[in-house]
């Protein structure tokens, strides 16, 4: 892939600069004078509307969508320390689920970073919900009081609903929220601590999958912009935890019921009971890097629920749209967007074989594969 020019561009430069993803640049890009004058501006006046907000009020939460990625925790700890330092916030950051894969709780545990499962802190009193990573029409987040929340920072495609909070900036373009919040500290001229700007920079690597997937030049900036700040040792030590043997388990079980579809294009694989929800986004990421594969699907069950994680390599599809369409009408909760999507879909005394049946017949449908077995990824051993 070709190497995206970094910002700015040098004086006499294209005005913008053109991605290897296709991606039209968005209007505010090609705004003149040319893009860092233009983005600077645009990025304090829309700090400066953040603030507005933020300043009517004292004690803010700050939530990620449930069992977070990296990003969601770099950017709940990114804007707690924003509102903190900028609007004499006292805030508190939250998440529902948990954080079970290793390396985002060697994150946690390496950088020490201020941010704890929403159970603990769901009564403390609070006038203000921010919500980061997700959007309140995701319903993927947990908050079980009827707050709508008024401050919406998201890199995901924009849903309607976001647009009523108080304050949004949702749709990117950003490869990650971590990148977002970044732009934040930068136009109030903070510079993070080397944990959060650690937290920050794995953020960004980990969303964009080390710049390589869906990135913008914003992502690319801040990384750069970053880089200097980090604890580079602690990095080492997110990017290469221990595991429990459990993983190598999961990971075995996925490649052993892992079946081939259509002549090596799809990849499916349903991973049972699994020990961390986490594990099912990681190994369809896993399963995708199959040579010639279009397309991977993952689905594992843990406490009730089915969770399910599609990778794609193909972009004439988009991933967040499909496993919405899928989904939804089986009572689930689904985010992603062009080459990664999610889902989470409550069993109700469904069983989650036959549900996981169901689900691979439709999307082989839908990517126009008969359904069936298949063949297996690993052949068996005579
Ligand atoms: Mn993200």
């Amino acid at each position: 892939m070709a190497a995206i020019p970094a910002l700015p561009p040098s004086p006499g430069a294209a005005k913008v600069a053109p991605t290897s993803m296709g991606n039209a640049p968005s209007p505010r890009e090609t705004d003149r004078p040319p893009a860092p004058a233009s983005n600077q501006f645009l990025q304090r006046d829309r700090l400066r509307k953040l603030l507005q907000v933020a300043k009517e009020h004292h004690r803010a939460l700050i939530l990620t969508h449930d069992n977070p990625d990296p990003d969601a925790v770099a950017s709940a700890c990114g804007l707690a320390y924003l509102l903190g330092q900028c609007a004499g916030l006292s805030t508190t950051a939250a998440y529902g689920g948990i954080i079970g894969r290793a390396e985002n709780k060697a994150m946690l545990r390496v950088l020490h970073l201020p941010i704890q499962p929403v159970s603990r802190v769901e009564h403390q009193p609070r006038d203000l919900v921010c919500l980061v990573d997700t959007q309140p029409e995701v319903g993927n987040y947990s908050l079980s009081s009827p707050e709508v929340p008024q401050l919406v920072i998201d890199h995901h495609p924009a849903r309607p609903a976001s647009l009523l909070a108080s304050f949004h900036d949702v749709g990117g373009p950003a490869g990650a929220t971590s990148t977002m919040v970044t732009q934040y500290l930068r136009a109030a001229r903070l510079v993070p601590g080397p944990h959060l700007a650690t937290a920050l920079f794995y953020g960004i690597k980990s969303d964009t999958r080390d710049l390589g997937r869906e990135y913008e030049p914003a992502d690319i900036d801040c990384y750069n912009w970053l880089f200097p700040l980090i604890d580079k040792p602690a990095l080492s030590r997110i990017e290469h935890p221990s595991v429990p043997a459990r993983y190598f388990a999961a990971y075995h079980r996925a490649y052993e019921r892992a079946r081939l579809h259509g002549g090596g294009e799809a990849v499916v694989a349903d991973m049972g009971e699994v020990y961390v929800p986490e594990i099912v986004p990681e190994v369809a990421e896993r399963l995708v890097s199959l040579e010639g594969l279009r397309w991977s699907l993952a689905t594992g069950s843990y406490k009730g629920e089915l969770y399910l994680s599609l990778r794609l390599n193909d972009r004439r599809v988009n991933a967040g749209k499909l496993v919405r369409e899928i989904c939804a009408p089986l009572g689930g909760s689904a985010g992603g967007h062009g080459a990664m999507a999610g889902a989470r879909i409550p069993l109700r005394g469904r069983s989650p074989e036959l549900l996981t049946n169901d689900i691979f017949a439709t999307f082989l449908r839908a990517f126009h594969l008969r359904p069936g077995p298949g063949t297996p990824l690993v052949p068996l051993e005579p």
